[in-house]
């Protein structure tokens, strides 16, 4: 298990062609915004380490000469820096995050969960078969584009297909803000294909169903077998949750790759900025209409309606649109009176002990 993180070249570095080596620190996705947050000085003493997974009996966290599990702690997540305190690791800095990946927790109990931190990259990765699905790739953009990443889709399976350009027209058309791209995830054409987001010192990471290639993709970009993957269900394409956790993969030469499990359902909460960018041309409607808080359901002056009648946007397009508002503001509002309930029922506690302390 334990890789040797001291040599990282970029690919095809040679001894007749130098090209300068990525720092080991780099190579785990260190970037200037981290650096910012410490000094030389604070570094010499707290090193910075990343967390490459989550256990319930602790994170691992790797870094340059570092490969150690800290204490379990519920503000962490994969992907966040550290530096770590040796003496008192437990007391270990969480550094500011450049993206932060959540959603709501699977579960009846509306709780959030930490997907994943500092990812540049997102590849929503669906396949050319009945994996693939509007709906559910415009919820994994909203939730991509509010945590501050990049969304890409990848639709993988090509080869197996007749018609991959049709499922790519089709990805297209979901937003201008994102690129599509179809590919075989097994053999070379991922390193051709996804080499503009996977530089060396980039994190990326690979969202969505079981069976869509998540794991395929993980062993191409890092040229390895580290991850396991399993063929998918025959007759509906369904995969077999090969992938049990989220795990930062860092490999001489590749970017740091996160691979996830399959993801059964996938509900947003904090979402309303990544809805709209999703469905910003309904959203710039939303804001004509001539009440402000207009439901877009039978309001008179309602501009969502009149586009809808004009055929200027698709009933089923709306319909998702209203959904997925509606599924954030409830997980939203739910969320919100939770935490301002635990907030009392703190307050409360505190009292009873100051009196008890009387
Ligand atoms: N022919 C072909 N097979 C693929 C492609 N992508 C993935 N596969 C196969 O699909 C199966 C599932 O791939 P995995 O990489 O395990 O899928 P995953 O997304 O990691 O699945 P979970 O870990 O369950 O979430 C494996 O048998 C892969 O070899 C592709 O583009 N073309
Ligand atoms: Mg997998
Ligand atoms: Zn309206």
């Amino acid at each position: 298990m334990p890789h040797d993180y001291s040599k990282f070249t970029l690919p095809g570095a040679d001894a007749a062609s130098p090209t300068p080596a990525v720092s080991p620190l780099q190579a785990f996705g260190w970037q200037p915004f981290f650096a910012q947050q410490t000094s030389t000085d604070e570094m010499a003493t707290h090193p910075p380490a990343r967390v490459t997974e989550v256990h319930r009996s602790g994170l691992r966290v790797l870094g340059d000469g570092i490969d150690m599990i800290l204490p379990p702690r519920a503000d962490a997540t994969v992907g966040d820096w550290l530096l770590i305190d040796h003496e008192l690791p437990s007391a270990s800095r969480l550094l500011e995050r450049k993206s932060l990946i959540k959603r709501r927790a699977a579960g009846h109990e509306v709780k959030v969960q930490l997907i994943a931190a500092n990812i540049d990259t997102a590849f929503i990765v669906t396949s050319c078969n009945a994996d693939f699905n509007v709906a559910r790739l415009e919820r994994y953009i909203a939730l991509t584009l509010e945590a501050g990443v990049t969304p890409v889709i990848l639709i993988t399976k090509a080869d197996l297909c007749d018609d991959p350009a049709t499922y790519a027209k089709t990805a297209e058309a979901i937003s201008d803000r994102v690129t599509v791209v179809t590919l075989n995830a097994r053999g070379e054409e991922p390193n051709v294909k996804l080499a503009p987001w996977c530089k060396p010192g980039q994190t990326i990471a690979f969202l969505g169903s079981s069976g869509v290639g998540k794991s395929t993709l993980t062993n191409a970009l890092t040229g390895s077998e580290i991850a396991a993957t399993q063929g998918i269900r025959e007759d509906d394409a369904k995969g077999r949750h090969t992938t049990s956790h989220r795990q930062l993969h860092v490999l001489p030469g590749s970017c740091a790759v996160l691979d996830t499990p399959g993801v059964r359902e996938l509900q947003l909460t904090d979402a309303e900025t990544g809805v709209a960018e999703v469905f910003s041309d309904i959203d710039a409607l939303s804001a004509q209409c001539r009440f402000n808080d207009c439901s877009h359901e039978s309001e008179p002056g309602c501009a969502v309606l009149a586009a809808l009648e004009s055929g200027e946007i698709d009933a089923a397009r709306l319909g998702r649109w209203r959904k997925l508002l509606a599924e954030d503001r409830h997980n939203t509002a739910t969320l919100a009176q939770r935490r301002s309930r635990d907030k009392s029922f703190g307050k409360m506690v505190r009292q009873v002990k100051k009196i008890k302390g009387r």
